[in-house]
């Protein structure tokens, strides 16, 4: 097959230059100059090029003012903040100019010295001014770039040192995921992929007390606002990711390894649903689905996972909410009491 593709392309090469060659001997029978461009030719593609400029600078502007209320709100981690600021400035003061700035340059350019029998190209070989601006300015645009990048990168991807963290894993499988909770004791127990089965879907080394009291839970999990929060992550199967978009956070989930992330959650997700962006956000959505004939939704913080990882791996998610510490607590109370209840019926 692949043989078959590589003759067709290799005929279509050699008839496409006895064709060129076929054009040029008849050019040379007629001795005539009609494959010369005019200057009205020139004056027609000099205007196409200005129109071109025109609609495709129109386009850029009216795409983004159209899916700009689908963009993500502002960050709801601490981290989150300093990554939406570079992200600002790259935009609005470095990629967007320069591509504004260059496609106008290109367009007009073409436009304005467009061929003319009556013009004649000047010779302009070299110039040290304009070497060194297009050599300073980039690199400086660029030092910015990295510095701050390596800068932020580097405190993101710390660990996470405060002793007050609340330590949660992730553990996902195809297609869901499972959050732990430390429990009581606020420690995580050791895990043995061996004693996977039954009630023990995350495999926890039933050998370690530390373990035995444990949380798990599914569809949503609870975080209090304004804590550190450590994300221990493992995976079961291929590789999967933790994503969760509205804290800026993304670590890939590898079998056979604990990877980590540490955030601070800003805002509660009662406080998100208030925010003026995400009241006009959800509204936009909802005007979607309603096309579809989907009911609406509300706002909800949520992990997904950003590989594709299988037939699944669309609805491979999880609620987040993000609340007070009391509430928390509450809920984490409620939790405890829903496992020590299944033991005692256990235990029956
Ligand atoms: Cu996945």
């Amino acid at each position: 097959m692949k043989l078959l593709v590589l003759l067709a392309i290799l005929l279509l090469i050699i008839a496409g230059h006895q064709l060129l060659r076929i054009i040029e001997l008849s050019r040379g029978l007629k001795k005539t100059k009609d494959w010369e461009l005019t200057n009205s030719d020139n004056n027609a593609m000099g205007k196409l090029m200005l129109t071109f400029m025109i609609l495709f600078l129109l386009a850029f502007f009216w795409q983004t003012h159209r899916w700009i209320d689908r963009s993500l709100p502002g960050s709801a981690s601490e981290h989150g903040l300093k990554i939406d600021w570079l992200w600002d400035v790259n935009m609005n003061y470095i990629v967007v100019p320069v591509f504004l700035v260059t496609n106008f340059i290109l367009f007009f350019f073409a436009y304005k010295y467009r061929g003319n029998t009556n013009r004649k190209a000047t010779f302009f070989p070299h110039s040290n001014t304009l070497e060194m601006i297009w050599t300073i300015v980039p690199a400086i645009a660029l030092a910015f770039i990295i510095i701050f990048g390596l800068k932020y990168w580097n405190e993101i991807m710390a660990d996470a040192e405060d002793p007050n963290k609340l330590t949660i894993e992730l553990y996902a499988k195809q297609f869901d995921w499972t959050a732990r909770y430390g429990g009581k004791d606020g420690k995580l127990g050791t895990t043995d992929f061996k004693q996977i089965g039954g009630t023990n879907q995350v495999g926890l080394d039933t050998n370690d007390v530390l373990g035995h009291d444990d949380i798990t839970v599914k569809n949503e999990f609870h975080i209090p606002v304004g804590r550190e929060i450590e994300l221990l992550m493992r995976s079961r199967d291929v590789i999967h990711s933790a994503y969760l978009p509205h804290f800026r956070a993304q670590m890939n989930c590898v079998p056979g390894l604990i990877t980590a992330f540490k955030f601070k959650p800003i805002k509660t997700t009662e406080d998100m649903r208030k925010d003026p962006y995400v009241i006009h956000m959800m509204a936009a959505i909802n005007k979607q689905r309603e096309k579809f004939g989907k009911d609406p939704v509300i706002f909800d913080y949520l992990l997904l996972c950003n590989k594709i990882c299988g037939e699944n791996h669309y609805n491979m998610q999880m609620n987040i909410v993000v609340e007070s510490e009391k509430d928390y607590n509450a809920w984490m109370a409620k939790e405890q009491a829903k496992k020590t209840g299944k033991a005692a019926v256990a235990s029956k």
